[in-house]
């Protein structure tokens, strides 16, 4: 299915085989970039214009200037649509610090280097675990706090969240669920939490270290499109041992439930009321033109 991908970098198209970076990139030896993964549904690329400004908000944390406005990295986007002629896409856009030598000073990298790969994907945790849900622990690494490399960037450091995943995965279960600092619920791997207790939801604030997620956002709009009572507000594990519902947002997620925290079911072990509705008003939310930028 992907056989003949184009992949964009810096101003150019090349076949999936041919397109490679230098050793010399500081995105590969030291994790010096930042990224965004976006998804276009129907030819709609859901919320595109904030995932740009995440990216820039994250590339200006990290004085990173990228050598794009922001409307030419949109069109960019677009454009690596067309050339694949994609309509349902998951969209990886990275923006390393470029090529440098080996001493990490990124005064040494002159230009950023720019990739936009766009390939077909479906949900990151299959299609059964809409159904089901999945399954989860709390991992023994702390998210980095808001004074560290909090994942508030969304940074080319991703090790963070994958000692987190490693412990999900020889510990038998879907995800990791991360706690901060102080030991509040912060987000799962690539994915932010919510908790629903008596037709109340929560979510985790920012400030635990947790990314601003975009699906996170238009979650918690809907929630209260819906009617419901929506607060960010530190969560404790028991909370969330005890919550009626329990889901995680993200692009790559969507909406999943939560079925199973450090081997507590969570409400009945099945997707809950309140989780189903937002699945499905998420669902007709995304391919909607006034949710996104359409394709070319
Ligand atoms: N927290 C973290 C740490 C993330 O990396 C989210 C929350 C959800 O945010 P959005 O904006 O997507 O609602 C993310 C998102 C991947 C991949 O392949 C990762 C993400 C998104 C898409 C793909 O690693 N992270």
């Amino acid at each position: 299915m992907e056989k003949g991908l184009l992949i964009y970098i810096d101003g150019k198209f090349y076949p999936k085989s041919e397109a490679k970076v230098s050793v010399y990139d500081h995105g590969l030896l030291y994790g010096d970039g930042v990224f965004e993964g976006i998804r276009a549904y129907d030819g709609v690329v859901f919320k595109l214009k904030e995932h740009i400004d995440r990216l820039y908000s994250s590339a200006h944390t990290i004085m990173l200037q990228i050598p794009l406005t922001k409307n030419e990295m949109i069109q960019t986007v677009l454009e690596t649509l067309k050339k694949n002629n994609l309509k349902d896409a998951y969209i990886r856009l990275v923006v390393t610090r470029g090529v440098g030598d080996l001493g990490l000073d990124p005064r040494k990298c002159s230009k950023p280097t720019i990739i936009v790969i766009a390939q077909p994907m479906k949900p990151l945790h299959g299609v059964a675990a809409k159904e089901k849900g999945v399954t989860t622990l709390i991992s023994w690494v702390k998210r980095d706090p808001v004074d560290a490399t909090s994942h508030e960037i969304k940074s080319l450091n991703y090790l963070n969240s994958i000692l987190a995943k490693l412990e999900a995965n020889v510990g038998g279960v879907d995800e990791a669920i991360c706690l901060d600092k102080v030991g509040f619920v912060c987000e799962g791997v690539a994915e932010n939490i919510f908790i629903v207790k008596e037709k109340k939801l929560f979510t985790p604030p920012v400030s635990t270290g947790a990314l601003p997620g975009i699906t996170r956002n238009r979650v918690m709009a809907l929630a209260e499109e819906m009617g419901y009572a929506m607060a960010e507000r530190n969560i404790t594990p028991t909370e969330l041992f005890n919550a009626d519902e329990v889901f995680f947002t993200g692009t790559a997620a969507e909406i999943v439930a939560v079925r199973e925290v450090n081997k507590r079911t969570i409400g009945d072990g099945k997707p809950g009321p309140i989780t189903k509705r937002l699945m499905q008003g998420f669902n007709k939310i995304v391919t909607d033109p006034k949710e996104g930028i359409k394709t070319i």
